[in-house]
């Protein structure tokens, strides 16, 4: 028996991840724009990887505000809701959800798109080729904790979208190691503004660079809004159809 476990799970890691070096998307980050961004991408027929550094998917979600684990969303966003058929509660002029039913139905409705998502795996660079992001470089997130010397492999993709929330990472590599961007850095908390900007932030920063979530925030010096998801769904939407748009 011991065998059949050891081999079934890791002939079915390996089958899955050859499939994934090479993709249309890859997501850096399994919070909930990521997530959402990958629905989409699924949905519509192309090709999506999630890379996502921790043990657990869901990035922001599972703390709710200061660990209450319920979230706040905006009437602008709940079709989105709707269509994952998440529970919520009308409060005030607000919705309030449960963050865990909402990262449940967001994930497992993801991957029956299609998308794969890879825990406990960190995007720690990109690939550069005449001035494009063409995929990106990965290693354990173990070997980053233990800070051990072990290089990384590549994943080869069309796209890559930057998800990494409030640190905003992949641009930070591009501003960095590529030039020709610079990351301003979020602001102090102002939630209506905050959340006003975050879709008008969700753009392709450096060609093949997708920034979205809060690290779209973070990217054009906009303000943090607390736990108020709406504008993170949103946004995750709109970076997908910006290369739904792109591919036609
Ligand atoms: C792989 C990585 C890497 C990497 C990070 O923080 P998130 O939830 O991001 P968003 O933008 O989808 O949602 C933001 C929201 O959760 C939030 O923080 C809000 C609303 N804050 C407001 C406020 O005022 O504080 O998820 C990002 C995910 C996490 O799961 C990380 O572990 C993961 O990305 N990640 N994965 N490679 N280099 N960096």
């Amino acid at each position: 028996m011991e065998k059949i476990i050891t081999e079934g799970i890791i002939k079915s890691y390996l089958n899955d991840f050859l499939k994934n070096i090479e993709v249309d998307v890859v997501i850096a980050g399994a919070g909930p724009s990521g997530i959402v961004c990958g629905y989409y991408l699924g949905k519509n027929g192309i090709k999506t990887v999630i890379f996502e550094r921790h043990l657990k998917v869901g990035g922001g979600m599972p703390g709710g505000g200061m660990m209450f684990n319920r979230i706040i969303v905006q009437e602008e966003a709940m079709d989105i809701i709707k269509e994952f058929k998440i529970k919520y509660k009308k409060y005030e002029k607000y919705y309030v959800l449960d963050a865990i039913e909402t990262i449940s139905g967001l994930t497992y409705r993801t991957i029956r798109e299609g998308v794969k998502i890879f825990n406990l795996i960190s995007v720690e660079d990109v690939v550069i080729r005449e001035n494009r992001v063409n995929g990106v470089v990965i290693n354990w997130t173990s070997t980053q904790i233990a800070k051990f010397h072990v290089d990384p492999l590549a994943i080869i993709s069309k796209y890559v979208v930057d998800a990494t929330g409030h640190d905003c990472e992949i641009c930070k590599v591009v501003e960095k190691k590529v030039g020709g961007i610079s990351v301003k850095g979020e602001r102090s908390m102002w939630a209506e503004k905050g959340e006003r900007e975050i879709v008008e932030n969700t753009k392709e920063v450096y060609p093949g660079l997708i920034v979205c979530g809060m690290a779209a925030n973070a990217f054009f010096g906009s303000e943090r809004m607390g736990a108020v998801f709406g504008g993170m769904f949103l946004s995750g939407k709109k970076a997908a159809e910006i290369i739904i748009e792109n591919k036609k």
